[in-house]
């Protein structure tokens, strides 16, 4: 049966450097640019970081949020959804500054601590654009990718509630699915919860079918009809995983920040190819695209113009 399926654009991240891919979008209007194509081509979401525009760096500042989100506004109506994740290298309070500011439908919340092991990316490249990026890559050896019970209460408190933002719920194992049940319980959250199956994060549930597969039965068991789930998986198994979710009949998100590909051994020349690829497949499988109202009806987010 043709279902809406939502598809999510992450369209730089702050994973990848700029090494990595010259077509990782970097200024705010870059990644405006490519965000609004990516809507163009069938994102109903647009996930949201910002860089410094000269070094790339990841960026936690507040006004090249603002620029982004105003650029992409200017063009599109997809729901904006602002990171709350930034990087691991940065404080709670900066990752929180901009969605603090800018009061977005919707935001990031990672439902755990974790390692979260970008370094085996630092031996595939000699040399580099930025003196930055190994020692970035080379630090997540140590640093853990801090969201305790305290921090994801703050950002619930923060930013949630009655007419705040709805979710995008990083669920990187299982775990995090009984969190998610915790907080359910608690009444913090709200149903329908929008939960993001994040696969093969190094520190996390590798991507391998039988692990999405214990993904869903366990959200099926601990959140039964309370939850909409999507598929990420981080590299080259993000087309076949994220198929498998819409199979499955769930939502997918794609993006530069999550793989930098196109196909083996092809960098995507943009985030929207990315997109129309997981477009042609699911239309393939009898499905279509969710435009942004049907997602934002499907997820209980306020329709635009009522809201923000
Ligand atoms: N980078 C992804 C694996 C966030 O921004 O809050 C997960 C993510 C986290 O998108
Ligand atoms: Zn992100």
């Amino acid at each position: 049966m043709s279902r809406p399926v939502i598809v999510t654009c992450a369209v730089t991240g702050s994973i990848h450097t700029p090494t990595m891919s010259a077509h990782l979008p970097v200024t705010p209007e870059a990644i405006a640019e490519q965000a609004v194509e990516a809507a163009q081509a069938g994102a109903a979401i647009i996930h949201l970081h910002a860089r410094d525009p000269a070094s790339g760096l990841p960026s936690a500042d507040p006004a090249l949020f603002v620029e982004i989100v105003e650029r992409i506004r200017a063009r599109s109506d997809a729901v904006l959804n602002l990171s709350t994740g930034g990087s691991s290298r940065m404080t709670l309070a900066e990752r929180l500054a901009a969605a603090r500011l800018i009061r977005p439908e919707m935001c990031s919340l990672n439902m755990g601590s974790m390692n979260f092991g970008l370094f085996p990316l630092a031996e595939r490249y000699g040399e580099w654009k930025h003196d930055w990026e190994p020692a970035f890559l080379e630090a997540t050896r140590s640093v853990i990718f801090k969201n305790s019970f305290e921090d994801i209460e703050t950002i619930l408190g923060d930013l949630g509630g009655e007419g705040g933002a709805r979710f995008e719920l990083e669920c990187y194992d299982v775990g995090h699915l009984q969190t998610v049940a915790f907080y359910l319980e608690k009444g913090l959250l709200k149903a329908p919860v929008f939960v993001q199956f994040v696969l093969g994060v190094l520190g996390g549930i590798d991507a391998a079918p039988e692990q999405l597969m214990h993904m869903k039965a366990t959200a099926d068991r601990l959140l039964g009809s309370n939850y909409r789930f999507s598929v990420l998986a981080a590299g080259r198994q993000q087309m076949p995983l994220g198929t498998m979710g819409v199979i499955l009949g769930g939502h997918v998100r794609v993006g530069l920040e999550d793989n930098l590909t196109i196909a083996r051994g092809r960098l995507a020349t943009s985030n929207a190819e990315q997109v129309a690829k997981i477009r042609r497949i699911l239309e393939e499988l009898g499905h279509r695209v969710a435009t942004p109202d049907e997602a934002r009806a499907e997820l209980g987010i306020a329709t635009a113009g009522t809201a923000r």
